[in-house]
This record gives C-alpha cells, sequence and structure tokens, in this order.
C-alpha cells in the first residue's frame, strides 16, 4: 500500500476475496467501523460468525501495539442482511500515509456494503454536550490538508452524511442532536484558540478520524452515517485539561447505551 506504484483499490479488492474466503460471506451489505465508546455495538446488531484479526488480511498491516491489533467481524443481521464490523481503525496521526486509512472503507465497498456507518469519539464545542452525548454529523471540515484522492480525482461532497441515514436515526432517538465534525491532525488535542477557530468557521465536534475515511466512502460511492459520542469538551470549553485516560472513561460509561442506540439504527437500515 505504501508503494506509489500499487493500487490501493486492487489492495482492497484482494482483502474483499481473502475475506470472503474465510467467512464463506461473498457480500457484505453494511459496514461499521466503531470508533472509542461504539465496541459494544458489534455484539448487540446481530449474530457474530466470524472474527478475523485485521492484520491477516492484505493491506491492514500490523497492529502499532503487540497484542492490540483489531478485529473484523461478519456478523449476520436479523433480517438477514450481513454486515463487516471494523474493529481495527489506523489513524492519520500514526503516520503510515492516508492510504492505510481509507484501506478498511475501501475493502468494506469491494465486500459490496454500499452503507458505511462511521463512528468515533470526539470532542464537544457545544456547551450543552455532556460527556456520553451521541451527535450526528452533518458535515466535516477536513483540516488535516490531506485527501484519500489521488491525482484528478474530483469527487462532490455534497450531502456526505446522508441526510436520509440521518433522518432515519431520529426516528429511532428525535432527541438526537447534530453537528460538523472537524478532523484534526493529532495526535495532540487542539489548543483552546484551535478549538475557538473551529467554532469560528463552523465546527461543532472537533476529533482525529472520520472526515478521510468519509471522502473515500463517497469515492466508492457508500451512502454514509457519522456519529460521534461526546466524551469531553474540547480544550478552552472544558476548564480542566484533558486527559486521554477520562476520554476512555466516558466511552466506557456512555458504551452501553449509545451502542444499543446503534443497534437500533442497524435494524432500521
Ligand atoms: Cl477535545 N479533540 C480531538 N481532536 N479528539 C478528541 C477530543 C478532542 N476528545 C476526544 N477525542
Amino acid at each position: 500500500l505504501d508503494l506509489p506504484e500499487t493500487d490501493p483499490f486492487e489492495i482492497a479488492r484482494v482483502a474483499a476475496q481473502e475475506i470472503a474466503r474465510i467467512t464463506g460471506v461473498d457480500r457484505h451489505d453494511v459496514a461499521l467501523t466503531l470508533g472509542s465508546g461504539w465496541g459494544s455495538a458489534a455484539g448487540l446488531i446481530g449474530e457474530t460468525t466470524h472474527t478475523i484479526p485485521a492484520q491477516e488480511i492484505a493491506g491492514f498491516g500490523a497492529p502499532a501495539l503487540e497484542g492490540h491489533g483489531g478485529m473484523l467481524r461478519s456478523v449476520l443481521l436479523p433480517g438477514g442482511k450481513r454486515a463487516l464490523v471494523i474493529g481495527a481503525r489506523t489513524h492519520y496521526y500514526e503516520g503510515h500515509g492516508v492510504r492505510r486509512v481509507v484501506h478498511s472503507v475501501r475493502t468494506a465497498a469491494a465486500t459490496g456494503a454500499k452503507t458505511m456507518i462511521l463512528t468515533n469519539g470526539a470532542g464537544g464545542i457545544r456547551e450543552t454536550w455532556t460527556p456520553g452525548t451521541p451527535v450526528l454529523i452533518s458535515d466535516h471540515i477536513n483540516l488535516t490538508a490531506d485527501s484519500p484522492l489521488e491525482g484528478a480525482t474530483f469527487v462532490d461532497l455534497t450531502d456526505l452524511y446522508s441526510s436520509r441515514l440521518r433522518a432515519l436515526a431520529r426516528t429511532i432517538d428525535p432527541t438526537l442532536d447534530e453537528g460538523v465534525y472537524c478532523q484534526f491532525r493529532g495526535p495532540h488535542y487542539e489548543t483552546p484558540a484551535e478549538v475557538q477557530m473551529a467554532k469560528v468557521i463552523g465546527g461543532h465536534i472537533v476529533g482525529m478520524s472520520t472526515a478521510l475515511e468519509a471522502i473515500a466512502a463517497r469515492q466508492s460511492g457508500m451512502e454514509i452515517l457519522g456519529m460521534s459520542l461526546i466524551t469531553n469538551l474540547a480544550a478552552g470549553i472544558q476548564q480542566e485539561p484533558l486527559s486521554h485516560g477520562e476520554v476512555l472513561e466516558a466511552g466506557r460509561a456512555a458504551e452501553p447505551v449509545i451502542s444499543a442506540l446503534l443497534a437500533r439504527i442497524v435494524a432500521a437500515l
């Protein structure tokens, strides 16, 4: 994937073939990337028939920490559809390049998935969002200065986060707020001044994932649902310093509720 002459879509097709061979499932209908706080949804949406260590599949590479590799799951949904659950996200800040960041999304598309659900844990800019609040992503601002598209590939990003799927999510939980997600490079959190900038330019949520993945999903023709779990308020919005430990703890605390919500949304697709 790192070599400029390799075709990332070809590696994604190989990855999809490997998933089909291991699972015996020749097409998946929907794919979910489960970020911080969303992991329990894997067990709630249906019956996991196969769990595959991601590093066994082409293009996924070795895990950042030994023993902390992500898993890919094939899940049979109650209605008979198939979900590919991606528990292995490569973040842009890991420095493996944007091809690695979006490889799971391209693999999902190559397995046949027409719907891509992208979730994350993120910081909130709106004071009313207490830790544990799930928010629908309505649009994004990509502050990475990078793109998964290579060469003269002009892809329209209107209604990137499907208004149809957002409306469907609100039939399950009418109280769901929505907001604009700003993807920063990370891995440091933003300064209070950067958070103010994000607010002034129209952002409501700050995080380190999702936008680049959504662009790749649109390029592959998938319909996208994006959801953030607000794990904390962003720097300067909350007065206390941010800690990764608190972010993880807020994710764990909210996990049962938001995972159940996501499972109900998936059942309604
Ligand atoms: Cl405040 N910023 C970013 N970039 N990512 C986060 C976060 C903040 N809180 C959780 N994840």
